[in-house]
């Protein structure tokens, strides 16, 4: 791809369209390891990893944290003579970012795209206008829209929740929102509709009614579902489960709980799961644990892909680095049957004092090339089955005779009982044989 910009400036200069070089390669805007067109199995590397770029973190956030002003320099703002014009040139910007990036996909949040203006109908309209353009764009460029949202936990007027504040009034001007954004989603082909529930939870339960706000939560949903079919959206509805941050505690904790809700609520045909790598370690979980969790569900949705630091226990939104993690988030990828609707979404963000515009590109550099050679790895362990056949293996005692019998209801405890006072006294000490399945991993890894 030639040097490409869309608008009348561009805000990249200097860094071209990014290709692929080789592992040995020193051009730091250069992919190492991703190789969009490189078959793996049947599908192009590109196809397997269905990469996207968060509007939010990589066009909005400004580097500012609780103990300092913005260090970003944005200059789609700075250059821009109203909230309107800068909205369009951070689209621009976006564009031509996604493009020279080579990302297929983007997300956004209804917020990050246009301002808010000074009535929710304002709003509406200024959102309007932006998603004209983006559709304009996206005709142009070939990006797609991966997933849309409504942001619901910046404004004041949430503080307190939304489909889950304790105010009628805040949950009617959610659904104002949550309405528009659908329009939005739908209007720009979006593959998906994410509701990552920001402030739906509680700070203290001394002044909340729990029963009452997850009710309310599960209504909004089923109205939201109902609206987006009746406008004829095909796409999937994620939710993306988080423990805590911003609220204490929140009710979308973590993959088995929202399963357990959408489950309840009979949300389980339309909606999915859309998993963060961060949210999954702030719930004291593995990335791949969540997301083997989802599969084993039939509720495997989208990956939100980023990192946090093991050590401090915030959401840092790192960009994925780790080969290592990535290997075990693509194989439940893989054995999910790879992405339909869902896609690998850089929800990530550049330090505060990554302050050189080249920053953002090696961010993504690093997290796609990582994520591809976890697919390469998750390859490998697939076609090699050492682990399928391990796993095989160590229940085939339920494969045949009585375990079959005791997995297809046969037996009653006492049947049970009987056959354990019976001949199976040595049985419960074969081997989990862990550490020899770790270094088959590590194997896997090094391309072996
Ligand atoms: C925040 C979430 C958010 C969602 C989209 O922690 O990750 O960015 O992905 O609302
Ligand atoms: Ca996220
Ligand atoms: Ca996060």
């Amino acid at each position: 791809m030639a040097d490409y910009f869309v608008g009348n400036k561009e805000y990249f200069p200097g860094i071209g369209a990014v290709a692929y070089e080789g592992p040995k390669s020193g051009n730091p805007l250069a992919f190492k390891y991703y190789d969009p067109e490189k078959m793996v199995g049947p599908k192009k590397m590109k196809d397997h990893l269905r990469f996207a770029a968060a509007y939010w973190h990589s066009f909005c956030a400004d580097g500012a944290d609780p103990f300092g002003a913005a260090t970003h320099p944005h200059p789609w703002i700075t250059d821009a003579k109203s909230p309107m014009e800068a909205a369009e040139h951070k689209m621009d910007a976006a564009f031509e970012f996604f493009t020279k990036l080579g990302v297929e996909f983007y997300a956004f949040h209804d917020r990050d795209m246009a301002p808010e203006g000074n009535s929710p109908g304002e709003s509406e309209k200024n959102l309007r206008v932006l998603v004209d353009k983006a559709k304009g764009l996206q005709k142009e460029t070939g990006v797609k829209l991966l997933w849309g949202t409504a942001n619901l936990f910046t404004h004041p007027r949430f503080m307190n929740g939304a489909a889950t504040n304790p105010e009628f009034g805040a949950v009617a001007l959610a659904a104002h929102q949550v309405k528009a954004a659908i329009d939005a989603t739908i209007a720009l082909d979006g593959q998906g509709y994410t509701f990552w529930g920001g402030r739906e939870g509680y700070m203290s339960l001394l002044n909340t009614d729990m029963r009452r706000e997850k009710e309310h939560l599960a209504r909004f949903l089923i109205m939201a579902r109902d609206y987006a079919r009746k406008q004829g959206f095909k796409g999937a509805f994620y939710i993306e489960p988080k423990p805590m941050e911003p609220t204490k505690h929140q009710y979308d904790y973590d993959v088995e709980t929202v399963a357990g809700f959408l489950r309840f609520y009979g949300l389980d045909k339309d909606f999915r799961m859309n998993i963060e790598a961060n949210h999954a370690e702030l719930a004291g979980h593995d990335f791949a644990h969540e997301l083997e969790t989802a599969v084993d569900l039939g509720l495997f949705g989208s990956v939100d892909a980023n990192r946090g630091d093991p050590r401090n226990g915030w959401d840092t939104d790192q960009f994925p680095l780790s080969y290592y993690e990535a290997a075990l988030a693509m194989r439940a990828v893989l054995r999910a049957g790879g992405f339909t609707t869902g896609g690998l979404n850089f929800d990530a963000k550049i330090r505060r004092n990554s302050v050189d515009p080249k920053d953002l590109f090696e961010g993504h550099i690093g997290g796609m090339d990582a994520f591809a050679a976890g697919l390469e790895a998750a390859w490998r362990m697939a076609q090699d089955g050492a682990f399928d056949n391990f796993i095989r293996q160590r229940y085939a005692s339920f494969d045949s005779g009585d375990g079959a019998a005791f997995e297809n209801g046969g037996l009653t405890l006492e049947a049970l009982a009987a056959l354990g006072a019976g001949s199976y006294g040595s049985a419960g000490f074969a081997s989990g044989r862990q550490e020899h399945l770790e270094n088959r991993l590590n194997q896997y890894l090094l391309g072996l």
